[in-house]
């Protein structure tokens, strides 16, 4: 059978899920927040990654309802943490484009209480190319709900530096490629301190994902980043685990 077909119905048969991997702020050493990240566990299939399903999930539309069912998901979950920790959501090039995204963003903010300005969203480079000119408006009406926008995957795409300086973002995501791979290491740092000095500069924060080791965290924390992502801090946990996991992390 399809994947598309058992996608279909993965929504109603209730499943989807999803994970919550920490960030945590280098200056405070305290987590600042989580990444909603979604699994699917497909009866007949087993899990499925995100990288098969949501390609098809795009191609198909389906991915429509299942951004929504994410982004609700997890602003409600967040409304429920015991702190006001950001939440950050991946939102693909489909969802962007799409005229209702700003007011799903409004409607589930208003279902679940959240304060938006604890909601993030992670857009990558190619949401903005295939955007275009739509891409600043949309930009600008979410964070003037108070929505935070982070450019997620930083430098594995087009990468124009021109987004950086044309586009709002609170918060640049450096790609996990430079920060652990060892193969090319003077240049991956080069590029992760250059990356971390140009947020500074512009006034974003910026995160360095995949960091795995207590090496790469003080790498990438002399190299100025200012918050950190990766499995060295944990793995993304189930939401009934984020309680333990904060009051363990204190
Ligand atoms: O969690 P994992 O490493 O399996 O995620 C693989 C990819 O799937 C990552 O690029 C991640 O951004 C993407 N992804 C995870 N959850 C979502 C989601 O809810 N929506 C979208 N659009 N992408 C997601
Ligand atoms: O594209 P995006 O940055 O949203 O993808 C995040 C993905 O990276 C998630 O699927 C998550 O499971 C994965 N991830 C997070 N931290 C690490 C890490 O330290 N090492 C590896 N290999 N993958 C990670
Ligand atoms: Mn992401
Ligand atoms: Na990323």
């Amino acid at each position: 059978r399809a994947l598309e077909t058992d996608l279909r119905r993965a929504l109603a048969l209730r499943e989807f899920s999803l994970v919550y991997q920490p960030q945590v702020n280098l200056q405070s050493r305290r987590v600042a927040g989580f990444e909603a990240l979604l699994r699917w566990r497909c009866p007949r299939r087993g899990p499925v990654s995100p990288l098969d399903f949501i390609p098809i999930a795009e191609e198909t539309g389906i991915i429509g309802p299942i951004g929504e069912w994410v982004l609700r998901t997890a602003c409600r979950d967040a409304a429920s943490w015991p702190g006001d920790y950001t939440v950050a959501v991946n939102i693909s090039a489909i969802q962007f484009t799409n005229r209702s995204l700003v007011a799903t963003v409004v409607s589930a903010i208003a279902d679940s209480g959240l304060d938006p300005r604890r909601l993030e969203l992670e857009i990558t480079e190619s949401v903005m190319l295939d955007a275009r000119g739509n891409a600043l408006a949309v930009l600008q009406q979410l964070r003037g709900l108070g929505v935070r926008v982070s450019l997620d995957d930083f430098g594995t795409g087009y990468s124009s530096l021109g987004y950086l300086r044309s586009f709002p973002f609170d918060k640049i995501k450096i790609d996990q490629s430079f920060v652990r791979e060892a193969s090319d290491d003077r240049g991956n740092r080069a590029i992760v301190r250059a990356i971390a000095s140009l947020g500074a500069s512009l006034g974003m924060a910026t995160v360095a994902e995949g960091v795995e080791t207590e090496d790469q965290l003080a790498r990438v924390a002399a190299d100025g980043c200012t918050d950190v992502q990766g499995y060295l801090i944990s793995r993304p946990i189930p939401p009934g685990e984020i309680e333990h996991f904060l009051a363990e992390s204190r």
